[in-house]
């Protein structure tokens, strides 16, 4: 066996980036400032839905430091563009789907609380929310529909007058009618309806644009924390302001976290290169944290009706599910359906289930866009797959670790074509799971429980097994560049948003070229710098950076070993390398990589016909998706007097194949495990029925999980590298909340059915879980 290199893959090394975070060394989004820079704010609206009566900017215009008062009607006379969806999806009569793009300023109508109206740019940012003050607007309020469960037919009330049913798509996968007879002829079926709340990312850096025009050169250049800088450029370009996308920069500098949310669509990275060219001046507009659940895309929001047929020894023979996903009232994008469809493909989870039905209604509201959220619908497919597993175990008497090993896909059924369609390239689930109830004690449990009952708490356990499509066939790159002095810069096409990208890809390279990490400078993140990238989402920059890392590699040892075999006067095939090094085997003759390097660049030191220096650009795009995989264990005990849930333990078995960096690794299941408790537990954006109004839009209302809110986790690795890349690694970004949903939920649930509570929906705070048992307690007679 290979023994593992000090900075290569498989170390655990701390990252490379936090030296420059915890030190004050990053350089977010508000850190970046041009000279002659002015504010802007936006002017959103108060009301779910409302006619503008009258709008008049007059006196907003007069105040004092005002460079611009800008509407909706500004942006039609510039004919600005705006993003579409493209993917075809028809709605139920088969006609085509019905879309509204956001426009940039709402025109004439607002949709919900939030949606940007005008744009003020002042001097400074004081003048700017003074003049926002000013603006005399009237609005009628109208009735608004906010709750996923009023979306069709609830409230009678229609976002867009001409989709009265406010269903924007439909969409299925699978056989419905063989599904249907496999229902009918089952011993045992079981139909229940979960609900997946609203939820936003709450990333610690709230969104920004630094717009800037430059006239002498027509070109725009954009700062944004935003997780994929060249697909923004093209977006703006094509779509916006239809210029050559050449004539847009993109800069991302460090990114106060993303999660899927800061996507590429958002009106105001638009609306400040539009003021910037107007005005002459750069714009700047930082989102405050009051203002974070108003401007953003949210995530999540659906009501799954789960079904599963069984025979009478517990084999799952089909499941059909159909969703109903609350997309708010926009939908600008194929990014803001992504979560939508992704949900539907993961129906089956990790077991072999020979029929599959999904179907999913897309349905309009008076709320905000969606988008992905880390883990992007298949969070809410395994919550509704795992939990519908429980419920059925409980139903019809079934053990339910013995219902879920009976059903596993096999590890030698690897590669694995669900019923679906889908390929799901290697994995031992059931060694996952037997590891996972060996390491979190799951036999002792029922002590556990006594012990805890015996003190008055219910103590519940949720054990789930969790899989996603990630890294799916997109090409990601990378380019290397040595400099004379033998100095190595990595460009990367993704962008670290708090992964550890600046690690894991020094490690890769490493790995191969031997040069010590300290020698890399890394850079991502500016369109001008990197020449091509796709970006970072979909747990896909491992798979596919990595691997166009090992690609660009590849090519500059080949090119190296020439270099060095010209040098050391040898056949290029005389030599070996290892440790940054090319020696001739029993010789004292070697050349480091550094040196040659610095000869690539001296004509008379290369062989004849050679190009001078030495870079290469790689790039990567797998066959098909990667499918990691995971098992989680947690354990609750809720005190059936307050209510309150306490987080006894939580262990995940993960597969993410290769394990290239077991730390950041181990780092980013627990962030993402934290963002599934937090969604169980208590977050939740919170809407009035009848008014539509934002109820929680500061973190004093939003409640987000804080250290002492947790435990500790354990986190294990059960690795079956991929076959579809040379890495074998597959994604790990959002297996740890893929996972959490559900096993927090089946935990809670465990506990609550020891007092009769057969339905519960999250969140699980105190209020709901107390509430819950006492009305178990006391059944309402009928
Ligand atoms: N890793 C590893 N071995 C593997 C796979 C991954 O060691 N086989 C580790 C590496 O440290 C790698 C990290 O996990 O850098 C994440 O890798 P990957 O799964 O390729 O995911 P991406 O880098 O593409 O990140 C995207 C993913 C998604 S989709 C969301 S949403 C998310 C997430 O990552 N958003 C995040 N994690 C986040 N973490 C932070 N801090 N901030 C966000 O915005």
């Amino acid at each position: 066996m290979e023994t593992p290199k000090k900075f290569g893959i498989g170390q655990p090394l701390s990252r490379f980036e936090d030296k420059r975070f915890i030190t004050g060394g990053g350089r977010f989004q508000e850190d970046r400032n041009l000279p002659g820079q002015v504010c802007a704010v936006f002017v959103r609206s108060p009301h779910a839905n409302a006619r503008i009566v009258r709008l008049d900017t007059a006196e907003a215009s007069a105040m004092p430091g005002v460079l611009a008062v800008l509407t909706g009607d500004d942006v039609a006379a510039d004919k600005l563009g705006t993003t579409r969806p493209a993917i075809p999806r028809k709605r139920p009569d088969g006609s085509p789907m019905y879309y509204v793009a956001h426009p940039g300023l709402a025109r004439g109508h607002v949709h919900y609380v939030g949606d940007p109206f005008a744009m003020v740019v002042a001097e400074s940012l004081l003048a700017a929310k003074d003049a926002a003050e000013r603006i005399n607007v009237e609005f009628e309020d109208l009735p608004s529909v906010t709750a996923t469960a009023d979306a069709v037919g609830g409230t009678g009330h229609a976002v867009w007058p001409d989709c009265p049913d406010n269903v924007s798509h439909v969409w299925s996968i699978g056989d419905g009618k063989a599904v249907a007879d496999v229902f009918a002829a089952a011993a045992h079926t079981i139909k229940r309806r979960y609900t997946v709340t609203r939820v936003h990312a709450q990333y610690m850096e709230p969104r920004g644009a630094l717009g800037a025009y430059d006239p002498s050169d027509e070109r725009f250049t954009l700062y944004a924390d935003c997780q994929y800088p060249h697909r923004v450029r093209e977006m703006l370009a094509t779509q916006v302001f239809n210029i050559p996308t050449s004539q847009i920069r993109v800069v991302a500098g460090d990114v106060g976290g993303a999660f899927g949310t800061k996507g590429w669509q958002y009106v105001e990275h638009r609306l400040v290169l539009w003021a910037a060219r107007k005005l002459g001046r750069p714009v700047k507009w930082t989102c405050e944290r009051g203002e974070v659940l108003m401007a953003d895309e949210h995530g999540r929001d659906c009501i799954i009706d789960s079904e599963l047929a069984l025979d009478r020894d517990g084999r799952f023979l089909a499941v059909r599910v159909n969703t109903d996903w609350n997309i708010g009232a926009y939908l600008s994008s194929d990014r803001n359906m992504l979560q939508t469809f992704t949900s539907m493909q993961a129906a089956t989870g990790c077991y072999d289930i020979p029929h599959a039905f999904s179907a999913m209604r897309a349905l309009f509201s008076n709320l905000p866009a969606t988008a992905p959220y880390r883990g992007a619908g298949r969070p809410e497919a395994i919550f509704a797959l795992e939990r519908i597993i429980d419920d059925a175990s409980r139903e019809f008497g079934f053990d339910r670790i013995e219902l879920r090993r009976r059903n596993l896909v096999h590890a030698d059924a690897m590669p694995y074509r669900n019923a679906l369609g889908f390929i799901y390239d290697s994995g031992d689930y059931a060694k996952s799971l037997d590891m996972a109830l060996g390491l979190a004690g799951v036999a002792g449990f029922p002590e556990r429980k006594a012990a805890s009952l015996a003190s008055g708490k219910l103590r519940g356990l949720g054990i789930v097994n969790g899989i996603e499509r990630a890294a799916p066939p997109s090409p990601e790159y990378a380019q290397i560049i040595f400099d004379t002095g033998g100095g190595m810069t990595l460009l990367m096409g993704t962008k670290n948003q708090g992964q550890g990208h600046e690690t894991t890809f020094r490690q890769i390279a490493c790995d191969s070229l031997g040069i010590h990490p300290d020698d890399i400078r890394y850079v991502d993140g500016d369109t001008d710098v990197v020449p091509y990238g796709l970006g970072t989402m979909g747990s896909r920059s491992t798979v596919t950076g990595g691997t166009a890392v090992r690609v660009a590699t590849t090519k500059i040892l080949e090119k190296a070993r020439a270099i060095a075999a010209h040098a050391l006067d040898v056949a290029p095939d005389a030599l070996d390398f290892a440790d940054g090094q090319f020696k001739v085997p029993a010789t004292n003759k070697v050349i480091g990589l550094k040196d040659v390097a610095k000869l690539s660049f001296l004509p008379g030191r290369i062989p004849k016909g050679m190009e001078a220096g030495l870079a290469a650009m790689g790039s990567f795009t797998p066959d098909n998706d990667t499918f990691p995989s995971s098992c989680h264990v947690c354990e609750v005990e809720i005190d059936p007097e307050t209510g309150v849930s306490t987080l006894a333990s939580y262990l995940v078995v993960d597969d993410v194949g290769t394990v290239i960096n077991p730390k950041t690794l181990e780092g980013q299941l627990h962030g993402g495990i934290v963002q599934g408790l937090g969604q169980v537990f208590m977050e939740r954006v919170a809407y009035d029925r009848e008014t539509g109004q934002l109820i929680n839009a500061y973190l004093t209302d939003y409640t987000l999980p804080r250290a002492d809110d947790v435990c500790n986790f354990t986190v294990k690795s059960n690795p079956h590298p991929s076959p579809l890349n040379p890495l074998g690694a597959k994604g790990a970004g959002e297996a740890g909340t893929v996972g959490a949903l559900s096993a927090a939920m089946n935990a809670v649930l465990d506990a609550l059915s020891q007092v009769g509570v057969r339905d519960f929906d999250m969140p699980a705070t105190p209020d709901r879980v107390w509430a819950a048992i006492n009305a178990a307690a006391s059944p309402r007679k009928t």
